[in-house]
C-alpha cells in the first residue's frame, strides 16, 4: 500500500512513543491517559479486554479511574449516566448484546445532553449467538442521538477517542460519543502505533471537563430529565439535531488541531485515491484498509479505482461523500449489517440520499451486505466488488442493485441427522430408583440407592463437549440429573456450559435444549412451562405427558438475569433454576461476578500495589432467592453426590407440584482458579468445610443445614481453602491479613446466621 491510513510520524509536537498494540489496548491506554472519573462497564467479548486492561493499570496505580463493575450493561449505562450527571468524565466499553441491552439508556444520555465516551468493539448481534465481528450492533445506535466515530485500526481507536471526546464536550455539542472499531479484526490484532509519551499531553488537549448542569450542587438544585410531552419534546430533539450539525461543523477544526498535535489526520471521510476515481467502494473500518491494497493493484492495471470510508457516521458526512463521488461512475456500498426488507442496509440509503441532493450526479449505486458474523473480507472480495462497479460503469446500468455477498448454498449433508448418541427413551430415564414421599410435617423424604447404583442411568449430556479438563460443570450437572426421573427439557443461559456443549451443527445434549439471551432464560423457560401446561389442558399434547423444566445458568447469569429469575419465582412457574457457581464470568475470560468473593483475583479485579482483588463480598444468591418464598432452595457441591441427588429429587417434586426451585452448586474451574485439575473436589470440600459454602436447603421456608462440619471436627480455617487456589494465594501472604480477616468475619457471620435459621424454624 502506498499511503498509510494516518501518518505515523509526527513532524513536530509532543513526544510520542512507538508501540505494537491492539485496538483494545489502545482504547485502554487512551482511557488511562484521559483519566476518566468513572468507568461503568460489564464484560462482553470482544470488548472485555478494555475494562480488564484499565483495571490492571488501576491495580498498578497508573490512574484514578473509579471502576464500577455493573450487574449488566443496562446498569453499566445507568452508572455512566449518573456519573455524567454529576459532572464526571465517563467511559464505558461494550459490544453486541451489551450495546443492545443498554440501548434504552442511550437516548436518555443524549436527550439530557451529557457527553461521555463509549468504545464499541463491534460484534454480531444474536441470534443465533456469534461472537465475531460485524456492524449489526453499531447500526442499532444510529438513531440514538450519539455521535458515532468509526476507527479503522488500533491507531485510529486511540486518536478518535481523543478527538471524539473533544467534539462531544464542546459547549455547542454536548453529546455522548461512540467510537466503533471492528471486533477481533481491530480489537485483537496488533499494529504499529504511536501514543503520547506524557499523559499530560492528552489531558491538556482535552482541557478541564465541561461543567454541565450537574446533580451535585445543592445550592443550585436542578431537575434533570423532567416528564416532557408536546410541545417541548420536539424542541428537545430539534436541539439535539442542531448539536449534531454543530459537531459536523466543528469536526474539521478539531481534527486540524489534532493533526498539528499528533501528525495524524482524520477528515470526516477517509478518501483513498478518489481524486480521479471512476469506480469506488464505500466501506467501513478494517475492510476499507483491505480494499486500499486492491486499489493499488487495479491502478497499476490502469483502472481508476478508489475507496471512501467515513471516520464519522453520526453526524453523517453527506456533503463530503457527495463531493467525493461527483465524478465517480459507479460505487458499491458494502455493509456488514442489514436492514431486512429495506433493499439495502442503512448507509446505502444515506449515501444514495446524499447523491440525490446533487442534481448533476450520475453515480450508479450498488449495495451489498457482506461479512456478517465476522466472515473475513479478503482482497479477492474487494476485487469482486470493484468488478461489479466496473461492470455497472461499462453497461451504464446496475443489474442487481442490492444483494448479499458471500452466501453459500447449504450443505445437504448437514441436513441429515449426524448420528451420534440416540435420543433417550422415557423408559430408560424412568428407573424408579429414586423415590420421593411427602411427610406429615410438610417436608419430603427421599429414598435413593447408593450413588454408584445410579450410574446405570444414561447421561443426559453426552461426552464430547469442549469443557476444560477438570471442569466441574458437567460432573456436577450429571450428579444432579441422576436424581431426576423422566423427561427433562433444559434451557441454558449463556456461559461456559452453553458455549462448550453446542456449536452448530453439533450438540452434546441428549434432551431438548434451548438457549436464550444471557439474562432472560428464566422468562423464556416460564413461557415454555406455561404453554406446555396449556397445550396439555387443551388436549393438544397427550394427557399424562410430564416434563421437568430445568434452567442451567452460571453465577454471572444470576447477576444480569437476577430480575428475570426473581420474576419467574414470584410468578410460581413449575421449573428448576440450577446455578453452577464458578465464582466468575469464566467463558469471557474470568472477570469478576458478584459471586466472586472478596479479595479474589480475576481479570477485572487485579492484585497490585493499589488493588487487592475484588473489592466487595460475594453475593448470597441462595438467600436472595429464598426471600421470594419459593418452595425449595438448596446448595450443593460435586463432592457430596448423595446430598446432591436427594436435593435433585426434591427439586423435581417441588417443581412439578408446588412451584419454582432454585439450586446453587459450587463447581471448580481449574483454568481460572489457577489450580491443578486433580484437586477440584478437594477445593470445593474445603469451601464447604470452612463454612464459606455451607450445604443446606430451605424447604417451604424452613432452613436445614444438610452437612455441618463442626460437630464432626471437620471445620477448617478459611485460609485452608484459599491457599489451594492460584487466584487467592496472595490472601495467605504477609501483608494481606486485614483482607483475610474481613473474609473470615463475613463467612462466620453468614454461617452463624444460617445456624440460627437452622435452629429456629421461624427464622
Ligand atoms: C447482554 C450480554 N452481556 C454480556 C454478555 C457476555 N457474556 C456471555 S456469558 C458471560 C459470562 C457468563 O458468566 P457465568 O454465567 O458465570 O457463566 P460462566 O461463563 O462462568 O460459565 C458474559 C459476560 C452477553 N452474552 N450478553
Ligand atoms: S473456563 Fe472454567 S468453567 Fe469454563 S469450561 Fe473451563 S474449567 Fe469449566
Ligand atoms: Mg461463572
Amino acid at each position: 500500500m502506498v499511503v498509510a491510513p494516518a501518518r505515523l510520524k509526527p513532524r513536530t509536537g509532543p513526544h510520542q512513543i512507538v508501540g505494537f498494540r491492539t485496538g483494545n489496548e489502545m482504547a485502554a491506554i487512551s482511557a488511562k491517559q484521559i483519566n476518566f472519573h468513572v468507568m461503568g462497564y460489564y464484560p462482553i467479548t470482544p470488548s472485555t479486554e478494555v475494562a480488564e486492561l484499565v483495571d490492571e493499570m488501576k491495580a498498578a496505580g497508573e490512574h484514578n479511574i473509579v471502576m464500577v463493575p455493573a450487574d449488566g450493561e443496562h446498569s453499566a449505562a445507568g452508572i455512566c449516566f449518573g456519573a455524567a450527571a454529576g459532572g464526571g468524565r465517563v467511559f464505558n466499553a461494550t459490544s453486541s448484546q451489551g450495546l443492545l441491552y443498554q440501548l434504552e439508556e442511550l437516548p436518555v444520555q443524549s436527550g439530557t445532553r451529557y457527553p461521555m465516551l463509549l468504545d464499541l468493539a463491534t460484534r454480531t448481534v444474536s441470534g443465533p449467538l456469534d461472537i465475531r465481528g460485524d456492524h449489526s450492533d453499531v447500526y442499532y445506535a444510529l438513531n440514538t442521538g450519539w455521535l458515532i466515530f468509526m476507527a479503522r485500526d488500533p491507531q485510529a481507536v486511540y486518536d478518535l477517542n481523543l478527538i471524539a471526546l473533544r467534539v462531544a464536550e464542546r459547549a455547542d455539542v454536548r453529546l455522548p460519543a461512540i467510537v466503533a472499531f471492528d471486533g477481533f479484526f481491530t480489537s485483537h490484532q496488533k499494529r504499529r502505533v504511536l501514543t503520547f509519551a506524557e499523559d499530560d499531553t492528552v489531558r491538556e488537549w482535552l482541557g478541564p471537563v465541561l461543567e454541565p448542569v450537574k446533580a451535585l450542587d445543592p445550592r443550585h438544585p436542578v431537575t434533570i430529565g423532567p416528564y416532557m410531552n408536546d410541545p417541548d419534546l420536539i424542541n428537545n430533539k430539534y436541539q439535539l439535531e442542531r448539536a449534531m450539525d454543530a459537531a459536523l461543523a466543528a469536526f474539521p477544526d478539531v481534527v486540524a488541531e489534532y493533526e498539528a498535535l499528533s501528525g495524524r489526520c482524520y477528515p470526516p471521510v477517509d478518501l483513498y485515491r478518489m481524486d480521479d476515481a471512476e469506480v469506488a467502494v464505500f466501506l467501513l473500518n478494517s475492510a476499507a484498509q483491505t480494499a486500499k491494497d486492491v486499489v493499488d493493484r487495479l491502478r497499476a492495471e490502469g483502472v481508476r479505482a478508489g475507496v471512501l470510508s467515513p471516520n464519522v457516521i453520526r453526524p453523517f458526512p453527506a456533503g463530503a461523500i457527495r463531493d467525493a463521488l461527483r465524478g465517480v461512475r459507479a460505487v458499491l456500498i458494502g455493509e456488514r449489517s442489514s436492514s431486512y426488507g429495506a433493499h439495502g442496509a442503512t448507509l446505502t440509503h444515506e449515501v444514495k440520499s446524499a447523491l440525490k441532493d446533487d442534481p448533476e450526479n450520475r453515480t450508479l449505486c450498488l449495495s451489498r451486505v457482506y461479512g456478517l458474523g465476522g466472515r473475513d473480507f479478503y482482497p479477492e472480495d474487494a476485487e469482486e466488488f470493484f468488478r461489479l462497479t466496473l461492470q455497472a460503469a461499462q453497461r451504464d446500468t446496475v443489474d442487481v442493485p442490492f444483494d448479499y455477498y458471500g452466501v453459500e448454498a447449504g450443505d445437504p449433508e448437514k441436513l441429515r441427522p449426524l448420528g451420534g448418541t440416540p435420543p433417550l427413551t422415557r423408559e430408560e430415564m424412568t428407573t424408579g430408583l429414586v423415590k420421593v414421599r411427602p411427610r406429615p410435617d410438610g417436608r419430603l423424604d427421599v429414598e435413593a440407592p447408593p450413588y454408584w447404583e445410579l450410574a446405570t442411568k444414561p447421561k443426559r449430556v453426552a461426552p464430547g463437549h469442549g469443557a476444560c479438563p477438570g471442569c466441574g460443570i458437567f460432573p456436577a450437572l450429571d450428579q444432579f440429573l441422576r436424581g431426576i426421573e423422566g423427561d427433562v427439557v433444559v434451557l441454558y443461559q449463556t456461559g461456559c456450559a452453553m458455549v462448550v456443549s453446542t456449536g452448530y451443527p453439533y450438540s452434546s445434549h441428549r434432551v431438548t435444549y434451548l438457549h436464550n439471551l444471557f439474562q432472560n432464560g428464566a422468562a423464556a423457560l416460564s413461557g415454555l412451562v406455561e404453554v406446555f401446561h396449556e397445550r396439555v389442558r387443551r388436549g393438544e399434547l397427550p394427557a399424562g405427558t410430564d416434563i421437568t423444566f430445568l434452567m442451567v445458568t452460571g453465577d454471572g447469569g444470576m447477576d444480569i438475569g437476577m430480575g428475570s429469575a426473581i420474576g419467574a419465582a414470584l410468578r410460581v412457574h413449575g421449573m428448576i433454576m440450577l446455578e453452577y457457581d464458578n465464582q466468575g464470568y469464566m467463558n469471557t475470560g474470568s472477570q469478576l461476578s458478584y459471586s466472586t468473593p472478596l479479595g479474589h483475583m480475576t481479570s477485572t479485579s487485579h492484585v497490585g500495589p493499589a488493588e487487592l482483588g475484588k473489592a466487595f463480598h460475594h453475593k448470597d444468591t441462595a438467600q436472595i432467592m429464598a426471600a421470594t418464598n419459593m418452595p425449595y432452595v438448596f446448595t450443593g457441591v460435586e463432592g457430596y453426590p448423595d446430598d446432591l441427588v436427594a436435593k435433585a429429587a426434591k427439586a423435581q417434586w417441588y417443581a412439578q407440584n408446588q412451584g419454582t426451585v432454585y439450586g446453587k452448586v459450587l463447581i471448580t474451574c481449574p483454568l481460572n482458579w489457577k489450580t491443578e485439575e486433580r484437586v477440584g473436589v478437594e477445593i470445593v470440600q474445603a469451601a464447604v468445610d470452612s463454612c464459606f459454602f455451607p450445604l443446606y436447603e430451605v424447604e417451604r421456608g424452613i432452613t436445614h443445614i444438610t452437612y455441618d462440619p463442626e460437630p464432626i471436627g471437620r471445620r477448617v480455617p478459611v485460609a485452608d481453602w484459599l491457599k489451594l487456589m492460584g487466584k487467592t494465594k496472595h490472601l495467605c501472604q504477609p501483608g494481606t491479613e486485614a483482607t483475610l480477616a474481613l473474609i473470615e468475619d463475613e463467612v462466620q457471620r453468614r454461617w452463624l446466621r444460617l445456624k440460627a435459621m437452622n435452629d429456629h424454624p421461624l427464622l
